[in-house]
């Protein structure tokens, strides 16, 4: 029998759902909606998209290693540090969606330009977490978070950033690793969007993620061990010696990014943590940025079902006190970041 070669067999002209369907059916659920969410994170989608491409050709354009600068936080500034942070700003700037951002590169608060309209939302922003394994071609990521503005009316201040993580509107990141992915919260459960690059469109691959109670994961970076308090040792102690609901050990994953080990945990149940070290005097309280990490994070973290603590308090309960504001950090399944929160507490 001849195989039909008709194009009726080539069923390639089926797509899953778009991030454009999926934002317009959550319009439509939601009679306040105004879609200008809808298009602040479009405008982010497409910032994300041409980060992608650098990214995934880095090794070929000479693109990999540093600028030779130094950023606020005391980091080398990498090339594609620099890329992602200017493509972002230089688009979200003119969206008309914004009144001000803050990224992780930027000492102070990035204005609106006078010749650019003004929005209602404030954006914060780590433009390329753990962009130091870029040049081993590991997962890197964008991590963002989104405010309503507190002003009414002209160029956002300060004060539009110092606010409860459980305040923000919206929260995500964007994923470059072996498939580039768009993971979001906007109080509606966690949705996962997979980049095809043969469209350039972002599709809906996984529907509301939700976490088990407990997980089978711990990632920390145990080379600081000499530096932390006898409770954060006793926390790593506990989850070394755990058993998962299979009865197996947990397992040790850390790639040195926290987006993607966050993700990574996300699917298959674990827990991140970075506590407060005595490393280094400037940083008491760890390494994360409250605004930019920690808080879209935490956002997301439980609206999937599981938790995320300073090792005292919730992460979304803490008011930022300064733009850079760094915490220490324990983020995963909720019964495993309650256990490590009441050694910490030494309330067991
Ligand atoms: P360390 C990347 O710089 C980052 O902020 C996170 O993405 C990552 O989890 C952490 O720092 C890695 O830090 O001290 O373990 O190398």
């Amino acid at each position: 029998m001849k195989k039909n070669n008709s194009s009726t067999d080539n069923q390639s002209y089926r797509l899953g759902i778009t991030i454009t369907e999926h934002l317009l059916l959550c319009e439509d659920e939601c009679p306040a909606a105004t879609g200008q969410f809808t298009r602040l994170l479009s405008e982010l989608i497409i910032s994300a998209k041409l980060i992608s491409r650098e990214v995934n050709k880095a090794g070929l354009a000479d693109l990999l290693g540093a600028t030779g600068d130094i950023n606020v936080q005391g980091e080398k500034v990498l090339k594609l540090d620099e890329f992602a942070n200017q493509a972002l700003i230089w688009r979200m700037q003119r969206s008309g969606l914004l009144c001000a951002m803050a990224s992780e590169e930027n000492a102070d608060v990035i204005e609106i330009p006078d010749n650019m309209p003004k929005g209602n939302y404030v954006l914060a922003f780590d433009p390329l977490d753990g962009s130091a394994n870029v040049d081993a071609n590991a997962s890197i990521g964008t991590i963002f978070s989104i405010h309503r503005r507190v002003e009414r009316t002209g160029c956002g201040s300060l004060d539009n950033f110092l606010r409860y993580g459980y305040e923000q509107v919206a929260a995500g990141y964007f994923l470059y690793g072996s498939s580039t992915m768009l993971v979001y919260t906007a109080g509606n459960g966690v949705h996962g969007f997979t980049l095809d690059p043969s469209v350039g469109e972002f599709l809906l691959s996984h529907r509301n993620i939700t976490m088990p109670d407990r997980g089978k994961i711990y990632s920390v970076n145990e080379a600081y061990t000499e530096y932390w308090d006898n409770r954060t040792k006793t926390v790593v102690d506990y989850f070394k010696s755990s058993k998962n609901d299979r009865g197996k050990p947990y397992t040790a994953r850390y790639i040195g990014a926290l987006v993607a080990d966050f993700h990574r945990n996300l699917l298959f149940g674990g827990i991140y943590m970075y506590p407060a070290d005595r490393q280094d005097p400037h940083k008491p309280h760890g390494k994360l940025r409250l605004l930019c990490e920690a808080a879209p994070l935490a956002f997301l973290v439980e609206q999937a079902g599981g938790a995320a603590t300073d090792g005292r308090q919730r992460i979304l309960d803490i008011k930022a006190s300064e733009l850079h504001e760094r915490v220490p950090l324990f983020i995963g399944c909720k019964a495993d970041v309650e256990k490590a929160t009441e050694i910490l507490q030494d309330k067991q």
